[in-house]
């Protein structure tokens, strides 16, 4: 059964994958499944019909015949627990992959989303300019942490794994700020997820909803 995932009509991010719905491209294609994609507008997310899969009102969703899922990280659980590519056989190993998926969006990724909602939703408040500083350094201190366990490692834990997949799109969001530029090895880490060929194909999938977009436009 070919799974149906929803995606941005019209992304914001003009077709950079920083979207979540480039998380659940990214690991069906690591897991070599088709999917289909329902394209849905700001408007259509926060009706009925799409807030019955999604009680919030956002993308991605995920459905399977019955199946109907919401949030990136079940979807991407579910598919790695279902099909070979994201995570190891190793019962210890598998667990210590989750624990990455959740370190990233659990750790790592709130002070970034911070960062986003104090430089786009609150960049005009009077307290922004004070607080900016303060959000970098909580970020700067994870990114830290992170780079001093990854070290000289290609991955976190063994080879390439959901808990990877989770990890490199949260660190994404930062590129424009340049934070992960001060550290290397994590900057080679984005990089060399990016480089996978199923990276490359989720993004030239969600990128040609934009093109095609512009096309049409
Ligand atoms: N915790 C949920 C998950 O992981 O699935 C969060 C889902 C979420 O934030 N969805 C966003 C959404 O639907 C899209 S991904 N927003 C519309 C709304 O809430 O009304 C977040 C996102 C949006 C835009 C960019 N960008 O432009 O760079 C990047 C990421």
């Amino acid at each position: 059964m070919i799974p149906t995932i929803t995606a941005f009509e019209s992304s914001p991010d003009r077709g950079q994958g920083l979207a979540r719905d480039m998380r659940v491209r990214w690991a069906l294609e690591e897991a070599g499944l088709p999917y289909d994609v329902r394209l849905v507008s700001f408007k259509a997310m926060k009706e009925p019909a799409h807030r019955a899969r999604h009680p919030f009102g956002q993308i991605p969703t995920y459905e399977e015949g019955e199946l109907v899922l919401f949030e990136s990280g079940a979807i991407v659980l579910h598919i790695a627990q279902h099909h070979a590519g994201l995570l190891p056989d190793d019962v210890k190993a598998r667990a210590r992959a989750i624990a990455w998926m959740f370190a990233a969006l659990n750790t790592v990724e709130p002070p970034i989303l911070e960062l986003q909602t104090a430089r786009f939703a609150e960049g005009d408040k009077p307290w922004s300019a004070e607080r900016l500083p303060l959000i970098k350094d909580r970020i700067r201190h994870r990114l830290g942490e992170l780079s001093t366990r990854l070290g000289d490692a290609d991955w976190l834990d063994g080879a390439f794994s959901a808990g990877d997949l989770m990890m490199v799109h949260t660190l994404q969001r930062l590129k424009p700020s340049g934070l992960l530029d001060d550290y290397p090895n994590l900057a080679a880490y984005v990089a060399r997820a990016e480089a996978r060929p199923a990276y490359q194909r989720a993004f030239a999938a969600q990128l040609a909803v934009f093109t095609g977009r512009q096309l049409a436009g």
